[in-house]
């Protein structure tokens, strides 16, 4: 293959001239967004071109297929990670350089695409950049939404929605395609037809079509060599049928009528991370995708394999990430059966030896069901299929005596609702949880039925990320150094990160670190300045709290301890703790009222405390807006604590967590999620754990919880936060804080944050002390980095092609 911007002079003249041909202007006269919209093209160019090699080369080699089928994927920026996969990012920088240019300054023009709420979305993203590192045909398939997860702006302290317009100056790196655009069909009614040998089958007529029209984003293996490509969906009208009536008599909107009805279904993400959607939108949403990933699958695989069906299940593979695909079984039945007119149980063995599952939380507000009536008016072809495998199911259920309680966990159909969980583990051979301790609770406790019934479908696939774009991508200074020592083959073979252990004492290469994280807080001191005013002390402790906000992580325990902090250093003006700058992030769901006070108590408390001479020079808060990719990589290298304090066992994994060890943070936590494994790799003296386990919590719920025994035993610390709550303290923006205060005293205090209070300070104060010392710092940082191999996703990758995709 021949090389890519070699040597320089090439590339900083094809950069010229793409300049004109593109834009219509010499170089000197454009913008830095014109150099970016140029360099992508250029970059989207090469990508579309060595797709055409690697799409040849797999279909020779005749390779099995994944389609990872996910509602979300959090793809955040491209052009860094496409220079960085391709190899020439160096080059490209040094020759942009040449020509007075700044790549960091070129890569700041670009969009971050929100296509994601969190770690779910974050997820699916780091999965296609593994799969491309391992050789695997694997091909997302998604949403292409036209706006995606609000923009958040801080008013007065309180998260205000704004609409993310990421398509506004057009996406460089999609390809529309148009010759590959599917009919979707909703609503109708059922026909049946019987020919004259009696043999009978069913279509639907009448209902509503809608022309789902798939744009390509390429995904470049780390090597440049492999590409696959993610696929989204984009929902359009199937004929034009403008109402040039209405139009008119003046009525636009009735003119229009036809076109926003249909595109309303790819307008939108919803904003809620783990919890509840409940419309019937969101429905659409998910059988559009659903249905026009699989009629695209069917269509390819005939095109390579004819009507071998036979091998089907051998040569795809099909994942559903979360219940969200859960219509991919009776969805893949129908085209079996209805249009390849194949009979059930053959339909189903493909099925069930295609489809794999993949649950991230026991919380039962996520646990996605629908009303059988609103389903089977949308989809009613698909629910007679949901009601023949339910049907099918429970006969195959063992008429013992725990038949009646098997049968009301698993059905597929319970209650009048259609539950969407069961349903994907039924239609699917495999389903795993997110972490160890994770999957044991969905064996133990959320699908005990289905474990009970088929133990050999369930299995743990820990999370994982990518570390090429969250180490090497995000923390060039840390990477630098790292390379320095060990080399650099831990780019494509992450668990080469132990290379660094032998290194553990080694004082010189401690002061590279200390260096590199300084450099790095300095980074991120100077963003915030810009996006908050805040001003953070980059020689301070910088503990980190990134992530969606929820009542069960927790942010608020971490309120606390500031505030009990605050508390002690106005108490005791001989107290002066080491300088630390408590950084938050993170977006709450516009519905989630809890959430998004605890924002504002948290922009409340920085505005107290920021701006109180007695405390600021030891403490300080900043909360930075609108969380996402592209400054989730200016936080995480310059963390030093890495708080994860979420409730015992409710975290599914928790990734936030990999990706700040990966930068060497040190892990707050509880015993929780990935925590666990991180726990286990970096040894005690390199993590802090606190608080209740799940038994704990198990044993303190049948025993009986009562929060006012809290509050009045800890009196003096605890019950004094809790007033503060409504005493005016914090009352700056917009008022006190009833609802948080009630939540945690009326509301008995669901996620435990009064009962982890004390473990947790203490915890907090031990490991700041035991990070004052540099070396000390150094070796445990060091150390982190050095354990973290194992939560690269090439790693995950390489466990689900073994154990669920079978390759
Ligand atoms: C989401 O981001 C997660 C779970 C969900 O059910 C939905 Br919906 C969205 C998160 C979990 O909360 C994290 O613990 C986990 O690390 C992440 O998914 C990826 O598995």
């Amino acid at each position: 293959m021949s090389p890519i911007f070699e040597p320089k002079e090439a590339f900083t003249d094809q950069f010229i001239t793409e300049c004109q041909s593109l834009l219509g202007k010499s170089f000197q006269d454009c913008t830095n967004d014109e150099y970016y919209q140029v360099l992508a093209n250029m970059v989207a160019t090469i990508s579309r071109e060595r797709g055409i090699a690697s799409k040849e080369r797999s279909r020779k080699l005749q390779k099995k297929k994944v389609y990872y089928f996910s509602l979300e994927f959090l793809i955040g920026p491209l052009l860094d990670n496409y220079l960085i996969n391709f190899g020439v990012r160096d080059t490209v920088a040094d020759g942009l350089k040449d020509l007075g240019i700044s790549l960091d300054t070129v890569e700041e023009q670009e969009c971050d695409p929100g296509l994601g709420n969190g770690g779910l979305g974050r997820l699916a993203a780091c999965f296609l950049d593994s799969m491309a590192h391992e050789d695997i045909d694997g091909y997302g398939n998604g949403m292409r939404y036209r706006y995606g997860l609000f923009h958040q702006a801080i008013v007065n302290g309180c998260q205000v929605e704004q609409t993310d317009n990421w398509l506004a100056k057009g996406f460089p790196w999609e390809t529309r395609r148009d010759s590959s655009a599917v009919e979707v069909v909703f609503g109708g009614e059922v026909v049946r037809h019987e020919d004259n040998n009696g043999a009978y089958w069913f279509s639907v007529e009448n209902g509503e079509r809608v022309r789902a029209v798939p744009y390509d984003v390429p995904i470049v293996g780390f090597g440049g060599t492999k590409i696959n490509h993610l696929r989204l969906w984009s929902a359009e009208p199937v004929e034009e049928n403008f109402d040039l009536d209405a139009f008119n008599a003046g009525d636009y909107a009735k003119a229009n009528k036809f076109r926003s009805d249909v595109e309303a279904i790819s307008t939108i993400l919803y904003p809620n991370d783990a919890g509840e959607h409940g419309r019937l939108l969101r429905l659409k949403q998910e059988y559009l995708f659903v249905s026009a990933g699989l009629q695209t699958i069917i269509h390819s695989y005939k095109k390579d394999y004819g009507c071998d069906w036979e091998h089907f299940a051998d040569r795809v593979a099909i994942h559903t990430n979360d219940t969200h695909p859960a219509m991919c079984g009776p969805e893949l039945m129908r085209l079996l059966v209805d249009v390849e007119r194949l009979d059930w149980d053959t339909a189903w063995d493909i099925t069930t030896h295609c489809i794999s599952f993949t649950n991230h939380t026991v919380m039962p507000e996520a646990l996605e069901t629908w009303p059988i009536t609103t389903f089977r008016t949308l989809l009613p072809r698909i629910y007679m299929f949901i009601d023949e495998i339910n049907r099918r199911f429970i006969e195959s259920l063992p008429k013992d005596n725990n038949w009646h309680d098997i049968a009301s966990q698993t059905a597929v159909l319970w209650d009048g609702r259609v539950r969407m969980a069961n349903l994907s583990i039924v239609c699917g051979h495999s389903i795993n949880g997110v972490s160890a301790i994770h999957t044991g609770i969905l064996k133990r406790e959320v699908f005990k039925g289905f474990c009970a019934l088929t133990p050999q479908k369930f299995n743990n696939k820990t999370n994982g990320i990518s570390h090429r774009r969250f180490l090497c991508e995000a923390n060039p200074a840390l990477s630098r150094v790292i390379s320095d020592v060990i080399g650099n083959e831990w780019l494509d073979d992450a668990a080469k990160l132990s290379d660094l252990e032998q290194y553990a004492d080694d004082s010189s290469l401690h002061e590279q670190l200390y260096a590199a994280r300084h450099e790095n807080k300095v980074r991120l001191a100077d963003y915030i300045a810009r996006t908050t005013g805040v001003v953070l002390d980059p020689h301070s402790v910088f503990d980190v709290q990134v992530k969606r906000f929820h009542a069960y992580k927790r942010q608020l325990l971490n309120v606390f301890k500031i505030l009990d902090l605050y508390n002690h250093i106005l108490a005791d003006p001989s107290y002066k703790p080491l300088p630390t700058s408590f950084i938050f992030s993170g977006k709450a769901a516009q519905s989630y009222t809890f959430a998004k006070e605890v924002i504002r108590l948290i922009n409340s408390l920085a505005d107290v405390i920021n701006n109180d001479p007695r405390a600021n020079e030891y403490i300080r808060i900043a909360f930075v807006p609108n969380f996402a990719i592209s400054n989730a990589q200016l936080i995480y290298p310059a963390a030093d604590i890495s708080e994860q304090i979420s409730t015992a066992g409710m975290e599914g994994s928790g990734t936030s967590n990999m990706k700040l060890m990966f930068n060497g943070a040190i892990t707050l936590g509880t015993y929780d999620g990935a925590n666990i494994e991180i726990a286990d790799l970096v040894g005690v003296d390199n993590i802090k754990i606190f608080g209740m386990h799940v038994e704990d919590i198990a044993r303190l719920q049948s025993e009986g919880y009562m929060v006012w025994d809290e509050y009045h035993n800890q009196h003096e610390r605890l019950g004094r936060c809790i007033d503060q709550l409504t005493d005016g303290t914090l009352a700056r923006l917009n008022g006190n804080f009833e609802s948080v205060r009630d939540e945690l005293m009326i509301n008995n205090d669901q996620w435990y944050v009064c009962k982890d209070f004390c473990a947790y300070t203490d915890a907090f104060q031990q490991l700041r002390s035991s990070i004052d010392e540099v070396h000390t710092w150094a070796k445990m940082s060091l150390l982190n980095t050095a354990r973290s191999g194992y939560f690269s996703s090439d790693r995950t990758i390489r466990d689900y092609a073994e154990e669920i995709w079978n390759i």
